[in-house]
């Protein structure tokens, strides 16, 4: 079997480090060499500066994740930089991978890019059929434009280029600066200055704000189960169509359950209240993992309550040198 070169862009982030610790966990995967790039090795909104990279690491294989990434709030502030820097990133690192040749290309999108007003469970059919919700269009419509350039690649050079959709992801390594993260970096991080600032005030007395009203659902994976499923996806998985990498629709969660349980996490023993000033995004993005199911049916998720207190633990232990 020829040499496997394996370049993940966005290899820094949440999924990249996930990645990361799950092919050292491994015992060498015989060829495969991988290498996990940041913005430093190369900043893939220049199309030289990608063009270099690909020279010097010659992939074969792509996982492609980096992107211009934020929760709610940095989405709803921010959508046409959203927008143009994924679409620049993308379109440069799918041209740079077919001049290169690349066997195979796997690209990131998300269940927040699909359409908001629709039927549930959401399906990878379901991607274009219509707006997605107005809180991160700029985002949606850059990610589902991979989709789209995916196709045109296959139909035009026969491409292996093919993406996963991702429900929310939380774990180590996150990004849990809390102005522009997403929810469960945001809540550990602000429970966690709440807990150990002001230390004169009983702690039965401090107050959580959860954002929004709670009630809107999500479905949440841990980044090392996705890890092994990108994986998973790299060795065995050769259609164009994307694959939906969620946690099962019985396992959605309310925030106000996700609050619960992350005061479980870090034994808060104060009150949690709902700031209804701050916005709730979507309501609910139900989607189904059935196609991944069938195809990898004793897959088995970290259960959510351990993931969320792993996480919460790193956070701890890492206090100083995280992203925050
Ligand atoms: P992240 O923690 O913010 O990491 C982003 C990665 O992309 C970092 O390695 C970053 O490099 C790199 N990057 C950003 N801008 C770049 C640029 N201009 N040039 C080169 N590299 C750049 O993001 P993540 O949560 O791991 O997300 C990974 C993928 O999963 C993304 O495609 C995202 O859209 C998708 N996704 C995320 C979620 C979620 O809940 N987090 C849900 C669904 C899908 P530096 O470290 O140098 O900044
Ligand atoms: O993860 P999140 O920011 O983004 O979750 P989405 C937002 C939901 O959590 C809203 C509530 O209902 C917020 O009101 N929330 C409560 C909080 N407390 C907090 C907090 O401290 N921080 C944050 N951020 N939210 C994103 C998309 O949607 O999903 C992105 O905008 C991305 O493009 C991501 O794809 C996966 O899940 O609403």
């Amino acid at each position: 079997m020829s040499a496997v070169i394996v370049l993940v862009t966005g290899g820094t982030g949440l999924v990249g480090k996930a990645l990361e610790e799950e092919v050292r966990a491994e015992k060498p995967a015989g060829e495969e060499t991988w290498f996990f790039a940041s913005s430093k090795d190369a900043d893939l909104r220049n199309i030289n500066e990608t063009k270099i990279l690909f020279e010097k690491i010659k992939p074969t294989h792509v996982i492609h994740l980096a992107a211009k990434v934020g929760g709610l709030f940095h989405n709803m502030k921010n959508n046409l930089d959203f927008l143009r820097e994924n679409l620049h990133i993308n379109d440069n690192v799918l041209q740079t991978a077919h001049s290169y040749g690349c066997t195979k290309v796997i690209s990131c999108l998300s269940t927040c890019i699909f359409p908001d007003k629709t039927n549930y469970p959401i399906d990878e059919t379901m991607i274009h059929d219509g707006p997605p919700h107005q809180s991160n269009y700029g985002y949606a419509y850059a990610k589902r434009l991979i989709d789209i350039e995916n196709r045109g690649y296959f139909d035009k050079h026969g491409c292996i280029f093919t993406s996963v959709i991702p429900c929310n992801i939380f774990g180590p390594h996150d990004n849990f600066n809390s102005e522009i993260s997403h929810v469960i970096p945001g809540m550990i991080n602000r429970m966690y200055k709440l807990k150990t600032e002001n230390l004169d005030i009983e702690e039965s007395f401090k107050i959580f704000k959860i954002y929004g009203s709670g009630k809107p659902l999500r479905q949440f994976i841990y980044s090392l189960d996705l890890a092994k499923l990108i994986i998973w996806v790299l060795r065995n998985y050769n259609s164009v169509d994307p694959i939906i990498l969620s946690t099962d629709e019985q396992n959605e969660v309310s925030i106000a359950e996700l609050a619960k349980s992350l005061a479980m996490a870090f034994n808060f023993k104060g009150k949690l209240e709902f700031d209804t000033n701050k916005a709730d995004g979507q309501f609910k993005k139900t989607a189904s993992n059935k196609k991944l199911r069938a195809l990898y049916p004793d897959f088995q998720f970290t259960n959510f309550d351990t993931a969320l207190k792993d996480t919460v633990n790193w956070f701890q232990a890492n206090y100083h040198s995280l992203r925050r």
